[in-house]
């Protein structure tokens, strides 16, 4: 019988990997790694507690309204990154600014920048729908004790040094990355630990499936509803017509595209002339995920990896998925000359 592996096991194992101060990103991850399963215990008990289910009543930086866990799950990583004393800086898509933790004693010394979705797809976590949790870690370009900067902030999804998400399905896993291949643990509720399930992942090189919100076809560019088109057309060479799966949790359709194959799209709309996505904690991690696993993130036009960001709360479109697959969309787009909605 295989012994199991547990993802701290596993993280400490691969710290040689690491290209700087080892125990320090070891101990970040470690950190997610606990309150997810904080956040986790939350979800799974999500229907019982009217208290923690439901609306805050608050709204938060898009004006969307924010549901109780989705404060919850923001408060228990910013604790955990606080607590954790490797991380300077955290920015998270339920707060306006970025925090600052420099200050906060043990994190003086601290080296890495977390941008965080704490917990991503809220919309479906009354109907007990699957919904994760997106992060990703750079190292700080400033030298400790510095003042940090934009650019220590403001980094490009190259620089990341290690991104995940936490997926709360019918069960829980983790997947991340450091830059050498993609790992996937499953947590064993029986036990209390995250144990390695899905080693060095990749996605498959063909895929049947598209994941897009299809009730938005008519606010779509033309390439796009070119793509959908052809996505529909029977050809039973290639596979098609294609399978459309579209959950509305970006972490539950990229998991599963990643497994089976697949494209998720969420383009730009008349309405949203950059999608709805957020580039520093949806998209970079994601990005960085797949192309890990042999995949491909574009925007349509280029590479989301290599995008300067701009913003904290910078949007993007997104076509991530096996690169076969992703090709196919950008020769749609490419082809459709204009970016018309018509
Ligand atoms: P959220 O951060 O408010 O949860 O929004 C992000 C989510 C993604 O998980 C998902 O892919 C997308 O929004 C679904 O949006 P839509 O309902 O417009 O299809
Ligand atoms: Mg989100």
């Amino acid at each position: 019988m295989k012994s199991l592996k547990t993802l701290g096991q596993f993280i400490i194992e691969k710290q040689a990997d690491f290209p700087y101060a080892k125990g320090e990103l070891s101990r970040l991850l470690r950190d997610i790694g606990i309150a997810a399963k904080i956040v986790n215990r939350e979800i799974n008990k999500a229907g019982l507690i009217d208290d923690i289910l439901g609306r805050t009543g608050d709204t938060n930086v898009f004006g969307e309204s924010q549901k109780k866990l989705d404060v919850y799950a923001d408060e228990q990583f910013i604790a955990a990154l606080k607590s954790g004393g490797e991380c300077c800086f955290v920015a998270s898509e339920e707060q306006e600014e970025g925090i600052e933790l420099v200050d906060s004693g043990i994190s003086k010394n601290a080296k890495y920048i977390v941008c965080i979705d704490p917990l991503d797809g809220s919309s479906n976590i009354e109907v007990n729908v699957s919904v994760g949790t997106i992060f990703s870690i750079y190292r700080r370009k400033s030298a400790v004790g510095e003042q940090l900067t934009q650019e220590d902030v403001l980094q490009c999804g190259l620089d990341q040094v290690a991104a995940g998400y936490i997926i709360y399905g019918s069960s829980t896993m983790l997947v991340y990355t450091t830059g050498k291949g993609v790992n996937g643990f499953t947590l064993d509720p029986s036990i209390g630990e995250f144990c390695l399930s899905h080693p060095n992942m990749k996605i498959p090189e063909t895929g049947q499936i598209y994941s897009i919100n299809e009730g938005n076809y008519l606010k779509f560019p033309q390439g796009i509803k070119n793509y959908i088109k052809y996505c529909q057309e029977v050809d039973p060479e290639s596979k098609r017509p294609y399978t459309s799966r579209y959950i509305g949790s970006m972490v539950a359709d990229i998991h599963r595209n990643l497994l089976l194959g697949g494209v998720f799209i969420y383009p730009q709309t008349a309405l949203q002339p950059n999608g709805k996505l957020r580039l520093m904690y949806e998209c970079n991690p994601l990005a960085f995920i797949i192309e890990q696993a042999g995949g491909k993130a574009s925007t349509g036009t280029e590479r989301i990896l290599e995008i300067i960001p701009e913003e904290l709360h910078q949007r993007v479109p997104a076509i991530i998925g096996n690169t076969e697959m992703v090709d196919k969309v950008l020769e749609f787009i490419a082809n459709s000359k204009t970016i018309s909605y018509v």
